[in-house]
């Protein structure tokens, strides 16, 4: 049994992958020989809904100097967080004399938008080499971690925020009361707070396994989520689904009372309690969804190898890490990933020590088969290599099931 980090309720997990090493660990060969690992499962608490991992490394082992995603490397991710700042800014009638604050603003992508808007921001980011990113260009980032002393001293530095906003990190953090605390006190009256993340509904409804790694600890749904603000004395206000990381939910929190209520919350409850997200038998069957899945790649990448394919793969995700290591994926059935993240790239992948090789290189290497990793960002990614792919080469992907393109 474990206790619910949102309500200290008791839950029993519904799958376990094991052990998994850090997600993101990149590593040079000589790094390769202590590598840490931590017991990766996942559980369903029948209380307050939370869809969490049981035991996650420590934050600092994940998030630090050297991290190794870099949010701009998907120019569709560009465009999308453009949109996402032209919203708020039209939702909050931001101006010269608003405050925005991000948590977890990365190398800027969504920042950078309001620099732009003239529309003064603050960027929390403790990862300090991807922080640095969006200091030279000028955005105003603190590199610390989120939390309620950091609000309060925000507070006492600037003013309170018309809008905080989040993308891809709430799911990030164990200290969601201490997250919560600080937005109550930093989030003017009027002010929303806003974030979007992996959605439960799709990862179950997928089997989008790969969503789970050490640095997501929470697979959030509207239930709750509406739960969680509750606690705090704040409300869901709405909710729009997203297509980018193959499947997200923006949500919208407001104070209490503060803000009308739109009907898509009730909707989206409705439709969770319809596909049973609040019922824990929901989530039994996973572990043999995602056992299938295992079971139809490794028969097909055996096979293509036994006929003497060459296989590589496209793009070192942190959802590679999960996929690698829990299906036993090796350099002897997939012999290097691409990508263009330079601080990847001449390393080896985490656990299943892949080599990571420079994106220039993918073309020369001529493979008869190419692994999908970054399966999320397919239409960008087959946009970009349609003519290449034209000769011969196809996709693999697997979720939701195993398929050749
Ligand atoms: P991508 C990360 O997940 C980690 P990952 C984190 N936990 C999270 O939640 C999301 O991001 C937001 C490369 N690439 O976006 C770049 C190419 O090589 O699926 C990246 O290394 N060529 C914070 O790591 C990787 O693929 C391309 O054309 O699962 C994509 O990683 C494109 C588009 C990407 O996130
Ligand atoms: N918002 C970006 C970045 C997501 S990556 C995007 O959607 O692409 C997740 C980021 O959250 C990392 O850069 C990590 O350093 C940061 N992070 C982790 N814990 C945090 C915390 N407590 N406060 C602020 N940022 C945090």
């Amino acid at each position: 049994m474990s206790n619910c980090l949102i309500c200290d309720n008791e839950y029993t997990p519904f799958v376990d992958f094991g052990n998994m090493p850090i997600a993101n660990a990149f590593s040079l060969k000589e790094e390769l020989i202590d590598e840490y690992t931590f017991r990766m499962q996942v559980g369903f608490c029948s209380k307050c809904k939370m869809v969490q991992l049981v035991e996650q490394p420590d934050r600092e082992k994940m998030f630090h100097d050297n991290y190794a995603f870099f949010s701009s490397t998907s120019s569709y991710m560009v465009d999308h967080f453009k949109l996402f700042a032209n919203s708020v800014a039209e939702l909050q009638d931001l101006n010269k004399n608003s405050f925005v604050v991000e948590i977890g603003s990365n190398d800027g992508i969504l920042l950078q938008n309001f620099n732009n808007m003239n529309v003064p921001s603050l960027g929390i980011e403790p990862s300090k080499n991807v922080a640095n990113v969006a200091i030279n260009k000028g955005m105003n980032v603190l590199s610390e971690f989120f939390d309620q002393p950091l609000a309060q001293r925000i507070l006492n530095s600037y003013q309170q925020a018309d809008a905080i906003l989040s993308a891809n990190v709430m799911c990030h953090i164990p200290y969601m009361h201490s997250i919560y605390k600080g937005v109550k006190v930093l989030l003017k009256d009027d002010g929303v707070f806003i974030f979007e993340d992996p959605y439960l509904g799709e990862i179950i409804e997928k089997t989008s396994f790969d969503q789970i790694y050490d640095e997501h600890v929470f697979l959030f749904s509207a239930i709750s989520v509406n739960n969680l603000a509750n606690m705090h004395g704040l409300e869901l206000i709405d909710v729009e689904a997203q297509i980018t990381h193959g499947g997200s939910m923006r949500y919208t929190l407001a104070h209490k009372g503060m803000k009308h209520i739109s009907k898509n919350v009730a909707d989206l409850i409705e439709k969770e309690m319809v596909l049973g997200l609040d019922d824990n038998k929901s989530y039994l069957g996973f572990t043999d969804s995602v056992n299938q899945i295992k079971r139809n790649l490794i028969e097909l990448l055996t096979d293509l190898k036994s006929q003497g394919k060459k296989i590589v793969a496209y793009g070192a995700t942190s959802k590679s890490t999960t996929v690698t290591n829990y299906f036993g994926i090796t350099p002897n059935l997939v012999e290097s990933i691409y990508d263009t993240t330079p601080i990847k790239q001449n390393k080896f992948s985490p656990g299943a020590h892949i080599p990571v090789l420079p994106y220039d290189q993918f073309h020369d290497s001529n493979p008869d088969y190419v692994l999908l990793f970054a399966w999320n960002h397919a239409a960008e990614i087959m946009k970009k290599e349609k003519d290449y792919m034209s000769n011969n080469k196809y996709w693999i992907t697997y979720i939701p099931q195993v398929k050749i393109i």
